[in-house]
């Protein structure tokens, strides 16, 4: 039995298959674990969604922004190209229901290892374990509230985490930093705009803020959503998986037995 998280898919459905292929992936002994953004930009997000319902028992993950996106059109109505099988489909309930369902950070321990498994990252002002909590929050509130909750995270603002935040403003700033994050400002307020790698000054990427004794030797975070990484951190415990299969670079995966890596193109 292994676990594979597997970066940004994005309905790239084709290169999905060919991951399984490669990894040999059974249903009844290994387990996927997608690190977010399932869907919306490519062509069969609708394929990616039947795939992960029909293997159920063995697929999990985290939710990442264009999911939330997903969530939000499947409640409110809405049209996208891309993701428009899915709105106009017979089966959005099961979709909505699934999707709900999952949460922002996942935690596995495999082997003596920790891995925190979230799509943009965790900033470095949250200890995993408070990360994991807040995530917590988002899940009951999906559960319990999500008509409230998806028509109010949209926006950039509040920038600044403050833990006295209540409510939707506490909620939204929650998501932006699991699900959108790249760059924090030197004061460590949230920068969504930059994705690219060009050198600032006032701005670095969310894992090199992190102290030094934050994570344990044993202790991971990996991460998707920042395709133009191509999976560089340059720090052995932060993990990035997102490989821009939807922008004609490749579909990847972590085996988190071993922390082999596998890939394959887009096509
Ligand atoms: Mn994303």
């Amino acid at each position: 039995m292994a676990h594979y998280v597997i970066g940004d898919v994005q309905g790239c459905f084709e290169e999905l298959l060919d991951l399984t292929k490669l990894i040999e992936f059974s249903s009844i002994n290994d387990r996927l674990i997608f690190a977010g953004d399932l869907v919306n930009r490519g062509p069969q997000s609708l394929e990616v969604l039947d795939f992960c319902l029909k293997n159920k028992n063995a697929v999990s993950g985290v939710l990442g922004n264009h999911d939330f996106y997903l969530l939000y059109l499947l409640q409110h109505g809405g049209e996208d190209s891309s993701l428009n099988k899915i709105i106009n489909s017979s089966n959005t309930e099961e979709y909505f229901n699934w999707l709900s369902a999952l949460p922002l950070v996942k935690n596995i321990e495999i082997k003596n290892n920790i891995f925190w498994i979230v799509h943009a990252g965790i900033p470095p002002f949250w200890k995993p374990s408070i990360a994991y909590q807040y995530s917590q929050e988002i899940e009951d509130q999906l559960k319990n509230n999500s008509k409230e909750l998806l028509e109010n995270i949209w926006g950039d603002h509040p920038s600044s985490w403050q833990d006295s935040y209540q409510g939707l403003e506490r909620y939204r700033c929650i998501i932006n930093h699991l699900t959108r994050m790249r760059y924090l400002n030197n004061d460590n307020s949230l920068n969504l705009k930059k994705k690219d790698l060009l050198p600032s000054k006032e701005l670095s990427p969310w894992f090199n803020l992190l102290e030094e004794d934050s994570l344990a030797p044993n202790e991971y975070i990996v991460f998707g959503h920042w395709a133009s990484l191509n999976g560089q951190t340059n720090i052995k415990n932060i993990i990035g998986l997102d490989t821009g299969c939807v922008w004609g670079g490749s579909l990847t995966a972590l085996r988190l037995e071993d922390m082999k890596i596998f890939s394959v193109q887009k096509k």
